[in-house]
């Protein structure tokens, strides 16, 4: 990857910036390669970038049906934490987290992982022992989370009011290095590293079947841009893992819904640490050019739209209000909406499917963007090896079969 001195950011500031090199190259696509992941989402970018630097192949295409990070990595809220409760959530979640650390310095892009903190308001009874219960299990896991009391909340967020009268805020639980990251530049930041690896990033390309060869396994995809070959394929396609799985031949425990979010106008800042409000359905976060982020639960129906709509603003602004009362001052500027992809037990589905060379990532569900890194660590090694490694294991579709549910509703919370 090419590295520029003062002297060139200089010429090009006088020539009028005609100079840069691309951070991505367009290819035409080849007629075969080792590995094709459909989806370039962050989870098929980190799992070609993964493949590449922890395993050294590189004969990678990754093929977008619109463009690099268009998907929910583009429309999410950003939050990152791994305060989870189960063990094998944990692992991921926190491998995730810390990777995200280094992550500018890795693929040298700057992905902005703002550790600013994130606070899970109880707002119920059950919501303190359940948050202290996951307190208590991270300090097992080794992941550093805390459960706050009512004053401590007020401390670090000075426009909450804790005494309202529906739901007073009784406590939280606290992770200080969770944060948020500038999540177009994960995907930037990843595809960059991945066409310098030689890989080949295909846009406004559709798989549009999937085709397997007399034993059972694939040997390529059919495309907008013709057929393509390839030696494995990973599917990584959030919201439309259900459409690809049928074009596979196999059939997913998913069902796909809309999430919305919305921004205000940008203001002075005022909140230095992202708050969930998971009894009330929302959540709030201030970003850096001074905009409320904010989000609720996803559409109550099943649904393939990419949009917003009116009932979710009046909804999570309605539910916000109590807790935070500067949200009824505020204008709002735009709201959006992604296609997310819920597994029953609000875990995620890493696995080998009934192909032999075929693979999965998906179920990630309203919190898949924290986990870009360590879901593409896990994904690239089970991919290389062809089996999954420990952090995948639990996440098998088998789970399904077994009955062996990993239950992380109460993580999952928010948006659910
Ligand atoms: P995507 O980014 O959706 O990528 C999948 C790609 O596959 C897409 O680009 C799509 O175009 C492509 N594709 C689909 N079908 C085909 C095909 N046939 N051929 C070729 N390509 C295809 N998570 C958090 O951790 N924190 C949050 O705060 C958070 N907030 C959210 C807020 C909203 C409003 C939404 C919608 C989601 C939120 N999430 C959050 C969830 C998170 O965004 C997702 O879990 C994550 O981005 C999924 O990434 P992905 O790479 O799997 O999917
Ligand atoms: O997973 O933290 C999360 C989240 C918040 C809003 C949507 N997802």
């Amino acid at each position: 990857m090419k590295r520029y001195s003062a002297f060139a950011i200089a010429r090009e500031a006088v020539r009028h910036h005609t100079g840069w090199e691309r951070a991505w190259r367009s290819p035409k696509p080849k007629d075969r390669y080792d590995v094709v992941i459909v989806g370039a989402g962050g989870h098929g970018l980190a799992t070609a970038y993964y493949l590449g630097k922890n395993y050294g192949i590189t004969n990678v295409a990754i093929i977008e049906k619109g463009w690099l990070g268009g998907g929910n990595t583009g429309r999410n809220t950003t939050i990152i934490r791994s305060n989870y409760l189960q063990d094998d959530s944990a692992a991921i979640y926190e491998k995730a987290r810390s990777l995200y650390e280094g992550l500018s310095q890795d693929l040298n892009y700057n992905v902005m992982f703002s550790p600013r903190g994130v606070i899970m308001l109880a707002q119920t009874e059950h919501e303190v022992r359940g948050y202290k219960r996951t307190a208590h299990a991270n300090a097992h896991q080794g992941v550093t989370t805390e459960y706050i009391t009512r004053e401590r909340v007020k401390e670090l967020v000075p426009i909450i009011n804790i005494d309202g009268p529906r739901y007073p805020v009784l406590g939280g639980l606290y992770q200080a290095r969770g944060g948020t990251a500038r999540h177009d530049a994960v995907a930037w930041g990843y595809a960059r590293a991945c066409s310098g690896m030689g890989m080949d990033i295909i846009q406004q390309c559709e798989v549009t079947g999937v085709e397997t060869g007399a034993d059972g396994n694939v040997s390529g995809v059919q495309t907008t841009k013709g057929r393509i070959a390839c030696g494995k394929l990973g599917i990584v396609v959030a919201g439309h893992s259900g459409v690809l799985a049928e074009m596979a031949g196999f059939r997913l425990p998913i069902e796909s819904v809309a999430l919305q979010a919305l921004v205000s106008e940008p203001i002075k800042p005022c909140m230095d640490v992202v708050v969930m409000a998971n009894t009330v359905h929302g959540y709030m976060s201030q970003s850096d050019k001074g905009e409320m982020v904010i989000g609720g639960g996803a559409d109550g129906y099943n649904n393939y739209t990419q949009r917003g709509s009116f009932h979710h603003i009046e909804e999570t602004v309605r539910s916000l209000v109590e807790t935070f009362p500067m949200v009824s001052r505020l204008k709002m500027l735009r709201q959006w909406g992604g296609i997310v992809d819920m597994t029953g037990d609000r875990s995620p589905i890493i696995s080998r499917t009934p192909l032999g060379n075929c693979f999965i990532n998906c179920g990630w569900g309203t919190g898949g963007f924290k986990a870009i890194p360590g879901s593409g660590w896990a994904m690239a090694e089970m991919m290389s090896k062809g089996t999954p490694g420990p952090l995948a294991k639990g996440f098998g579709l088998d789970r399904f079969r077994e009955g062996r549910f990993i239950d992380e509703s109460v993580a999952a919370g928010v948006a659910h």
